[in-house]
C-alpha cells in the first residue's frame, strides 16, 4: 500500500458514538462508496464493520485498527487491543493500527502491547500505523506543537511506518514536527469539521513541511463534498 495521501478513518462509531453521524454517513456502505469513488489510499475500520462490509475487491487497502476505546468513561485514557494481527490478515488488511495515549498513567501498558503487535505485524509483512496521541491529566494541551513533535518522535522510536498526530494549534513551525518523525511517514488527523478552504490550506502547509498525508474522518464524512475533498487532498500529497 501507498504510505502517502489520504487514509479515510471510520472508527468514530466506537470512539465517539453515533452523534458523529447523520442519516447518510451512519451507514458503512456510504463510506465504502465514497472511498471507492475517490480512490482513497487506505480505509481505516474496526473489526465489526470490516468483517461485515469490507472486501478486497473494493481495491482499497484496509488498515484494521486493533484497539479502540469509547468516550463513555472518564479518567486516565487507556485502550487495549480487541483484535489481532492474525485476524487483520484474515480480513484482508495490509496494515494494522493502534492508538497509544502517551502521558496517561496507563501508557506503559499500551506501549508494551504495541511493541508486541508491531513485531507480530513485521513477521507477516503488515505495515503498522500508530495513532500517537499524548493525553491524560499530565497533558495540558495535546495540540501544543511541542507535544505534537514529541508524539512524532515517539512514533519514530517505536518504529511505526506511519505516525498519525493531531494538527498543532500553531502551525508556524510544522517542519520541526514532521522532522521528528525521522524515517517514518507523518500523517495529520483532521479533527472536528472545519471550513473546506481551511482544510485545504492545512494540507498544503503540511505537505510543504514534509508530511505524507492526512488520516481523516469527520472532515470527509460530515461533508456534502466528500469525494471532491479527498481528491483535492490526494493531489496535494501525491
Ligand atoms: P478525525 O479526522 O475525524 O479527527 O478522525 C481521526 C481520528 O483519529 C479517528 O481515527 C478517531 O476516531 C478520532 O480521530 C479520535 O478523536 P479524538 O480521540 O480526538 O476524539
Amino acid at each position: 500500500m501507498k504510505l502517502s495521501g489520504v487514509f479515510l478513518a471510520y472508527d468514530h462509531g466506537f470512539e465517539h458514538g453515533p452523534t458523529d453521524f447523520d442519516n447518510l454517513n451512519y451507514n458503512p456502505e456510504y463510506i465504502l462508496d465514497v472511498a471507492k469513488k475517490a480512490e482513497v489510499d487506505a480505509l481505516i475500520l474496526l473489526k465489526g464493520v470490516a468483517e461485515k462490509y469490507y472486501s478486497k475487491d473494493l481495491g482499497i487497502p484496509l488498515i484494521l485498527k486493533l484497539n479502540s476505546k469509547t468516550s463513555l468513561r472518564e479518567g486516565e485514557p487507556i485502550s487495549l487491543a480487541w483484535s489481532s494481527v492474525e485476524y487483520a490478515i484474515k480480513l484482508g488488511a495490509e496494515a494494522v493500527g493502534y492508538t497509544i495515549y502517551f502521558g496517561s498513567e496507563e501508557e506503559s501498558r499500551m506501549i508494551s502491547e504495541f511493541g508486541k503487535i508491531y513485531e507480530e505485524a513485521r513477521k507477516y509483512g503488515l505495515k503498522v500505523v500508530l495513532w500517537s496521541y499524548p493525553r491524560g491529566k499530565s497533558i495540558n494541551n495535546d495540540e501544543d506543537p511541542k507535544i505534537v513533535a514529541y508524539a512524532a518522535r515517539l512514533g519514530a522510536e517505536l518504529g511505526a511506518d506511519v505516525i498519525k498526530v493531531k494538527y498543532p494549534n500553531d502551525d508556524s513551525n510544522l517542519e520541526w514536527i514532521t522532522k521528528n518523525a525521522l524515517k517514518s511517514k507523518l500523517f495529520f488527523a483532521g479533527g472536528k469539521k472545519i471550513e473546506e478552504g481551511n482544510l485545504i490550506e492545512r494540507a498544503e502547509k503540511a505537505a510543504k513541511a514534509g508530511a505524507s498525508g492526512f488520516a481523516i474522518g469527520r472532515n470527509i464524512f460530515q461533508s456534502k463534498n466528500a469525494v471532491e475533498i479527498i481528491k483535492s487532498l490526494k493531489s496535494i500529497f501525491h
